[in-house]
């Protein structure tokens, strides 16, 4: 029945959406210019909270108004459906976590229609989803072949109860595990990691490219993330002795901040990743057997297994010939060893061991070299910036390393008395004139380690072979599909017990072989998932990058540094520069706080330990004192939680839409109090009040065939350019609110004085053409934010089978004539009838369509003056008086 409720026009409205949805799908082809917006896309974790509700409403009235704006609009929606809860759900219980993902999406994508949100649920995926993990997969694999995916020992967090592995969110800050309460313990794994460190540079010097398009936080978030230092390079001749007895030159790199401590290098180590290791793998059985050991090795660990065979010359050991030149002498001198203790895919993956001024190197010596000496090469003296005289150290040698800046002692033979600085200096200038030494910028952003013994993730496509090592999974078998498996919250990676999956052949030589059991970082799932729906379902029609991309604050790291590298993997891959930045620009939206009441020892009440004075003041029930009330981040356990699709069904979606928008600027906290959505219905009203008075003009003139009735005057003239005015106004400031985003509360409160202006117009005032032109605009300005009280409205007027509001243009102000220049004031303040103080240059608006007593009162009170006469008064009245 039409009863024109709310819940009725809702109900029409929905109804209206969901029989076409076509309405909101971006076609692939289309003569219209592109524009995706994209908000970041929801973990399935059992219901939409009010911060969904927040990011789905901004990016939904961005694509609304982008669609109107002549786009063609990419609005896609999917969910983010691996990961931990799911697990945990079925550890705790026992059911099945695609079952339990697919009931979550399934209430949570009935919620997301419930606000009226334009998505084009064409392109839905979901990562856990055999269609997408295939993508991820052969993501995955195309980084394994292009050497960007390798595997190394990495630690990871061992709950030894359990005897599982954790997530970090698993573990408390004092190191316990959330789980079974026992100390969490690192433990060494093989794991896979994406070389994230190639790309490091470009990460961070692309970061320009993003300024003023991006939030100037998250530029230097992820500035001081991906990090920069800088140190050198230094070559160090090797020499490798063959089982035939010659001897085969090569050398090692090595990475250090501390040049000047170069004369004190008593051995490198090298990392069980560097690709010198791999080599030697090849020919020495014992080497390979120790690296394949260093997983189960205790962190901190100082073992290291010395390469014999091989040794290196500190390039900076001089001699002088007969003609008093100085020339490089290569004395092989140096031992080598791989230790564990140096990382892989940091700096060189090697290091110049200086026992006497790095504790680690230090350490390791001891352990190796009990009864060499240690080389110190560095006093602890003030420094002395001068070669001339060459001061002699004459300082005890000291018990402990040292790393404390200070100046070169004796051991450095000509060069001692030069300070740490100079030193650095003197070598770096030696050395980079025989190519030995190369400054280096090194970031602090460490590969990313993608390996999760987990379940619920995409499985890795990798077979391992005895004989051929890591494998990868034949294009035609992909995607490698997750098997069935009952968890039990123990052990390691829960792909294991599924031991028909793990037994297989290798791809390579047909033998038995094992598959990998890890499940990759969910991380990998999102960092590419935007271009997937460019993709589908037309492969050609891949749209990037993503024009606007909506989200929290909180993925302000990890999830937009892995987009980017994936992103720029691919146009380092395939040349095609639209996917150099994922993200053309970035907005990202504040918390939502809920409404928090306390008694006075601070413990959080619930709803049914509240009661209030007839003021409406919260008290507490049994001791009747007041509440405290603040706002909070919404939790359980704070009883200020919101549910979205209850406050949807009490007050509608448009109200609950303009609510959101207009209680804080986008970027803001927003501080979520249900009692001032009065305000936003009060002003729908209006807007419905408005559209009928403009109907019955539009059904006159239908009948009669002409708006004739009225005589136009000079005066109606007159009013009905100030309207126009006004309406130029309104759409110039809310198109603003529009583009800028950030401001779309600006937007509702412009929609609100032209709404107030009209609602104080007669059509006869301006002429009924004016005025229903005029109703007709408003409309369409509403549209993006309230499209289904609006999209009624403009059927009253036009009737339902014209063409929706929706699909209509998006005004543009200059149709409707200059704006007047004119738009402050002065306004003088009046205490008790007499003049007190001007406030100058106040906008003509004042009172910003809202109660202009209110306002009058808060102006006043912040200038001093003001506060000193009214504060403790008692005002009854306000009068306000352009000057
Ligand atoms: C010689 C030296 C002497 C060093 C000394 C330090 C003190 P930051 O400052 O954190 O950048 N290093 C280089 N690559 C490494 C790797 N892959 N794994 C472990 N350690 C590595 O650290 C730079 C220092 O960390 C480098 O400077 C190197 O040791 C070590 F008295 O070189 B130094
Ligand atoms: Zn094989």
């Amino acid at each position: 029945k039409d009863d024109g409720s709310i819940a009725q026009i809702d109900t029409k409205w929905l109804a209206r959406w969901e029989s076409n949805p076509r309405t909101f799908q971006s076609p692939a082809v289309s003569n219209k210019p592109p524009c995706y917006v994209l908000s970041m896309f929801p973990y399935p974790s059992g219901s939409l909270h009010m911060g969904h509700l927040r990011v789905y409403t901004i990016s939904d009235v961005v694509a609304r108004y982008k669609h109107m704006k002549g786009f063609n609009v990419l609005h896609p929606m999917g969910w983010d459906s691996f990961g931990l809860p799911a697990e945990n759900a079925a550890i705790e219980r026992g059911v099945d976590p695609a079952e339990w993902t697919d009931q979550n999406i399934e209430t949570m994508k009935a919620q997301l229609k419930r606000m009226g949100a334009r998505f084009d649920w064409s392109r839905e995926l979901r990562t856990s989803s055999p269609e997408f993990y295939e993508g991820t997969q052969r993501l995955f694999l195309t980084l394994f072949k292009e050497g960007l995916a390798y595997r190394a020992p990495a630690l990871v967090n061992w709950d030894p109860v359990d005897q599982t592995v954790l997530a970090n969110e698993q573990v408390s800050p004092e190191g316990i595990s959330w789980r079974s309460g026992a100390k969490v313990e690192q433990k060494y794994l093989q794991q896979w990691s994406f070389r994230l460190t190639k790309f490091a540079s470009f990460l961070r010097h692309n970061l320009e490219l993003l300024k003023g398009h991006w939030p100037e936080k998250v530029i230097n978030q992820q500035h001081h993330w991906i990090g920069e230092s800088s140190g050198q390079r230094v070559t160090f001749p090797v020499r490798i002795a063959q089982p035939d007895g010659s001897l085969q030159h090569e050398s090692i790199k090595v990475y250090t901040t501390r040049l000047d401590t170069l004369l004190g290098v008593q051995y490198l180590a090298l990392s069980v990743t560097h690709p010198l290791v791999e080599r030697l793998c090849e020919t020495n059985a014992e080497l390979k057997a120790f690296v394949k050991s260093v997983p189960s090795l205790p962190v901190g660990t100082k073992a290291g297994f010395w390469l014999e065979n091989i040794t290196a010359a500190n390039p900076m050991i001089r001699e002088t010939d007969e003609n008093g030149t100085e020339r490089p002498l290569r004395r092989f001198d140096l031992p080598i060893f791989v230790a564990p203790y140096v990382l892989g895919g940091l700096g060189t993956s090697a290091i110049m061991g200086v026992p006497a001024h790095d504790l680690r190197d230090y350490d390791f010596w001891k352990e190796h070299r009990p009864d060499e000496p240690i080389k110190f090469v560095i006093a602890k003296e003030d420094a002395v910036d001068t070669l001339n005289p060459p001061r002699t150290y004459s300082g005890k040698i000291p018990k402990t390393p040292h790393h404390q800046q200070g100046v070169l002692n004796e051991n450095n033979g000509k060069y001692a008395g030069l300070s740490c600085f100079m030193g650095s200096k003197v070598f770096y200038e030696t050395l980079k004139e025989e190519g030995m030494c190369l400054p280096t910028k090194r970031f602090k952003v460490r590969d990313w380690l993608i390996s999760r013994q987990r379940y619920w993730g995409t499985p890795i496509p990798i077979v391992h072979c005895d004989s051929c090592g890591a494998v990868p999974v034949k294009d035609e078998d992909l995607p490698v599909i997750l098997p069935k498996v009952k968890l039990t919250g123990k052990g390691g990676s829960p792909l294991k017990q599924a031991e028909e999956w793990v037994k297989t052949t290798c791809p390579s030589c047909g033998g038995p072989a094992e598959r990998d059991t890890d499940t990759m970082d969910t991380f990998v799932d999102s960092s590419w998932y935007f271009m997937k729906f460019g993709q589908d379902p037309d492969p050609q029609f891949s749209q990037m990058p993503v024009d606007i991309y909506i989200g929290g604050v909180e993925h302000a790291i990890l999830h937009l540094l892995y987009a980017r590298f994936i992103s720029k993997f691919f146009a380092k891959a395939t040349g095609d520069q639209r996917f150099l930045e994922p993200f053309a620009r970035l907005i990202t939206q504040g918390m939502v706080h809920g409404k928090t009441f306390k008694d006075d020892l601070g413990r959080f009440l619930k709803p049914e330990e509240i009661d209030f004075t007839p003021e409406g003041r919260p008290i507490v029930s049994d001791t009747g004192s007041f509440c405290n009330v603040t706002y909070e981040k919404m939790s359980k356990s704070k009883y200020n939680g919101v549910d979205p699709t209850k406050c949807l069904e009490q007050y509608g979606l448009d109200a609950t839409r303009a609510h959101i928008l207009f209680q804080a600027p986008v970027g803001d906290v927003l501080d979520w109090d249900e009692k001032k959505i009065v305000g936003m219905q009060r002003w729908l009203a209006k807007v419905q009040n408005i559209a009928r008075i403009a109907a019955v003009e539009v059904e006159f003139f239908r009948t009669t065939g002409s708006f004739s009735k009225f005589s136009p005057s000079q005066e109606t003239d007159r009013a009905a350019s100030k309207l126009m005015n006004e309406l130029a106004i309104a759409i110039k400031g809310v198109t603003t609110s529009m583009e800028d985003v950030y401001s779309l509360n600006t937007a509702v409160s412009d929609l609100t004085i032209l709404t107030n202006y009209l609602h104080a117009t007669r059509p006869e005032e301006v002429g009924p053409q004016a005025y229903v032109q005029s109703v007709e605009t408003l409309l369409k300005l509403v549209s993006p934010i309230c499209p289904a009280i609006s999209g009624e409205c403009w059927e009253i007027i036009h009737g339902a089978r014209s063409i929706p509001l929706e699909e209509q243009q998006w005004p543009d102000e200059t149709q409707f004539g200059r704006i007047e220049a004119k738009s402050t004031a002065d306004i003088n303040i009046q205490i008790n009838g007499k003049y007190k103080f001007t406030l100058h240059d106040q906008p003509i608006d004042w009172a910003g369509g809202l109660d202009p007593q209110a306002w009058a009162v808060e102006k006043v009170f912040e200038t001093k003056e003001g506060y000193r006469l009214l504060n403790g008064r008692n005002i009854r009245k306000v009068i306000i008086v352009k000057a």
